[in-house]
């Protein structure tokens, strides 16, 4: 798979007659594994085909006008934009978020069961692991809003971070100008940072201090292309303020024996310099819309799907 790495190109060279070549599933070279270690991140281009990706975006539309039956599908819509006032073939436009899709959407699942990706995601991470949350996050054209700096970790009361692995996989060419990814490589390595939440619970952020803002690179990419990241790296998306469509799915999957811990044990990793909790499974403050109730907020665990591979599209 092609990416691009930082290393050594000497000691990548002897790492990659290392790496042993599969005729029919993609292969991470062992330049990539170590890039995936070092920097929190790699990118598997081309993972899904069109055909896969147009399955993905006509069920994603279907979920939006109701033609499928969203079963327990959540939309979450941007704020100020309310779907009772729009008509069913416009919501999406308003959408910034489905989550919960995968029993309701075969395409969806399709994409979480990727038999490539999980052949990439073995080699990474070893054998066995369960699907725990999926989304898929659409920044619509003109009113698609950031995603602040943060770590997906701080969300999932797990105990061990390097067991959790997220992949975010283009729907539409990911650029600068309709908020594509923006990541820190290295950032995992610096361990579990405070996060507080800003005016929404979706709107968590790494306390800005905390962010190497400036070592940033921004990550654009391709429909089918997925970017696979450690649950601790520093990532950010900008508002879409473009007339292009940004739409992606994003699955977090953890390894087998990774621990549901309570929120003590999240305090632990994700705390303020007094030992206050700092991680994102809690509301820090009220909703907006109305300040005088505290949210109605509960935090729920993964869903633990089994992984059954399957062939995508293409
Ligand atoms: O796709 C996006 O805009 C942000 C995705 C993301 O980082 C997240 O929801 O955790």
């Amino acid at each position: 798979m092609a990416v691009a790495a930082h290393a050594d190109a000497r000691h990548a060279a002897a790492m990659d007659q290392i790496a042993p070549a599969s005729a029919t599933l993609p292969r991470f070279t062992a330049t990539e594994i170590a890039q995936y270690r070092r920097d929190g991140y790699v990118v598997a281009r081309g993972i899904m085909g069109p055909r896969s990706v147009a399955a993905c975006n006509a069920a994603l539309s279907d979920l939006a006008t109701g033609h499928l039956p969203a079963r327990d599908t959540v939309l979450m819509y941007e704020s100020g934009h309310d779907p009772a006032t729009l008509p069913p073939e416009q919501r999406e436009f308003a959408i910034r978020k489905y989550m919960d899709f995968v029993p309701a959407a075969p395409a969806l699942e399709m994409a979480a069961m990727n038999r490539r990706l999980h052949a990439l995601l073995d080699q990474l991470l070893g054998d066995g692991r369960v699907l725990f949350q999926e989304m898929a996050l659409v920044k619509p054209p003109h009113i698609g809003s950031e995603k602040p700096w943060h770590q997906d970790a701080a969300y999932f009361r797990l105990t061990d971070p390097g067991l959790i692995v997220g992949v975010w996989i283009a729907l539409d060419a990911a650029l600068r100008e309709n908020g594509c990814m923006e990541l820190v490589p290295g950032s995992h390595l610096d361990g579990a940072m405070p996060h507080q939440h800003e005016n929404d619970f979706n709107r968590c952020r790494i306390i800005p201090q905390h962010v190497r803002a400036a070592e940033r690179i921004a990550i654009e990419m391709q429909p089918g292309d997925a970017l696979i990241f450690h649950s601790l790296l520093h990532h950010y998306t900008a508002p879409n303020a473009s007339p292009l469509r940004r739409r992606a799915v994003q699955f977090h999957y953890h390894q087998i024996g990774a621990v549901w811990g309570e929120l003590a044990a999240h305090q632990r990793l994700f705390h303020f310099p007094d030992g206050s909790y700092a991680g994102c499974t809690v509301p820090h403050a009220p909703e907006p819309h109305d300040p005088a109730k505290p949210s109605g907020y509960t935090y729920r665990a993964g869903l633990e799907r089994p992984i059954l591979p399957v062939d995508p599209l293409d």
